[in-house]
Order: C-alpha cells, then sequence, then structure tokens
C-alpha cells in the first residue's frame, strides 16, 4: 500500500440494482437497506478523512455502484477501464471526466477488456486477475500502462471468484489477506499471507483504507485474526451487496 488516500468515489445503487449480473443465489437486494448500508460505507469512508464524492445511480448500468471496476487509479494516472461485461461497458462514461480533474486519464481498448477489481495494488507492484473479465490482452494494456509509470507488474490466473480481489486483498505493506484456495499459488507466494477460514472467504473481500480495515459484518474469525495483528478493524454490513457478487471493495474508487 502506498501513501494515504485523500479521495474516494461511490455511486449510489439504484432502484434498478437487482438487474445486475450476479451469480449469488442469495435472493434480490432489499432496496431501503442496500442504501442504508452504501450509507453507512460512505460515512465509514468519510470517517477516514477521504473526501467522498458521491455519484447519482445509472438508470441504464444496474450494476455501476460496483464503480471500481471502471477504472485502476494510481498516483499518476487514471486507467479507465474496459469492463468484462458487455453490460457494464457505458459505466465508464460518467467515471472518466470526475477522474479527469484529479488524473491524467488513459483508456484501455477493446479487444483488451480489465474490471478494476482484478486489480490489486501491492507498494509499487501491480497483481492482475486474469478472470472472465480481465483479458491477457487488457491486462498487457494496462500492465504497459503502469510499467511506463514505473511500476512493476504480474499476472494470477483467478480460477474461483469474480474477480482477483474476491479472494486476495492486501492488507496493509506488502500483507495479503487470501482465500485458502490462493494461498499456496506461487504467483503470490512472495508475500506475506493471512489466510481466511474456508467458512470465512467472503471476509477475504477486505478493504485497507489508511491504516484502518474495512471488514464485512458476520465473519468472526477474520475479524479475530486481523485484530490480532494490531490492525485497526471496522465492520460493515454489506448482505444486500453480496447478493449481487460484490463487496466492499468494489463500492470505491480510493485515490
Ligand atoms: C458484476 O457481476 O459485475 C457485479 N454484479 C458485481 C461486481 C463486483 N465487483 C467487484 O467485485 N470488483
Amino acid at each position: 500500500m502506498s501513501g494515504r488516500f485523500t479521495h474516494a468515489i461511490v455511486r449510489k445503487p439504484g432502484a434498478n440494482c437487482a438487474r445486475g449480473l450476479t451469480t449469488a443465489e442469495l435472493g434480490e437486494p432489499d432496496l431501503d437497506l442496500i442504501l442504508e448500508q452504501h450509507r453507512a460505507y460512505t460515512t465509514a469512508l468519510s470517517a477516514l478523512g477521504l473526501q467522498v464524492i458521491v455519484l447519482e445511480a445509472e438508470p441504464d448500468y444496474p450494476d455501476a455502484y460496483f464503480c471500481e471496476d471502471a477504472a485502476v487509479v494510481t498516483p499518476d494516472v487514471a486507467v479507465i477501464t474496459n469492463p468484462g461485461a458487455a453490460s457494464r461497458r457505458g459505466e465508464v462514461e460518467t467515471i472518466e471526466p470526475v477522474l479527469a480533474e484529479y488524473r491524467p486519464t488513459v483508456c484501455i481498448r477493446s479487444p483488451g477488456t480489465v474490471d478494476g477489481g482484478d486489480v490489486l495494488m501491492v507498494g509499487q507492484h501491480f497483481l492482475i486477475g486474469i478472470s472472465d473479465r480481465t483479458n491477457r490482452a487488457g491486462a498487457d494494456q494496462l500492465g504497459q500502462i503502469l510499467e511506463s509509470y514505473g511500476y512493476t507488474w504480474t499476472t494470477v490466473l483467478v480460477g474461483e471468484g469474480l474477480h482477483l480481489k474476491s479472494s486476495i486483498n492486501c492488507i496493509g505493506h506488502s500483507t495479503l489477506l487470501v482465500t485458502n484456495e490462493f494461498a499456496e499459488r506461487g504467483e503470490i507466494r512472495m508475500f506475506d499471507r493471512v489466510v481466511v477460514d474456508d467458512d470465512e472467504s467472503y471476509a477475504a473481500n477486505t478493504l485497507w483504507v489508511n491504516d484502518c480495515l474495512l471488514t464485512p459484518r458476520g465473519f468472526p474469525k477474520t475479524r479475530r485474526q486481523l485484530e490480532d495483528r494490531g490492525l485497526a478493524v471496522v465492520e460493515l454490513d454489506v448482505s444486500e451487496m453480496r447478493k449481487m457478487d460484490g463487496g466492499l471493495t468494489c463500492l470505491s474508487l480510493r485515490f
């Protein structure tokens, strides 16, 4: 993790949020509850010192509140992605002008596809997941852009889970919180790793923000593992986002 974040972009879930993509089979999100959970998330980011830019819901894009997928923001550049799901491609159009106020922007072009949820920054290095959403052409384009700003990058094959960050996240310095499935993978074995229990694998989607960890509510073993390492932990309920395959990391762009 490098430096502290000063800003975040979030987007409100819309009345259309149940029409988004999902494999979760957990039922439809409750609109009032998802809005309440989203407000609590926004409040938590503000409490950590971030200026939070709240965008309105997108009537044509039910998944647009998972705004992390639309960009990869580094201290030097904002890379506007080309999301892998056709139904999400247009989401980038309203993210680009917002980020352009803060960073030079560069775009991923077809046939390359990238979802921000597949991109994890660990210090000066980027792990780029190759998944159903991010293809090799997209990873190569992104990698070349990152290299031109002095970063290094490697790819990780995402076998299970929607995105890389469904299963692997950085919890400070170069320590990763990972699911069992990834724990011994050669692509990440050089990092210090904390492994979540199999019955708490969703909690791998924990978000580092300015030395605090936002972790999903309901995963006590993971919470204890994080607290035992002396880390500040805030639990947030994201039950309604989980129904749509989302979680804490994908609800914002931090920079
Ligand atoms: C999708 O399938 O694209 C959305 N329903 C969920 C996206 C979650 N994003 C993320 O994990 N980065």
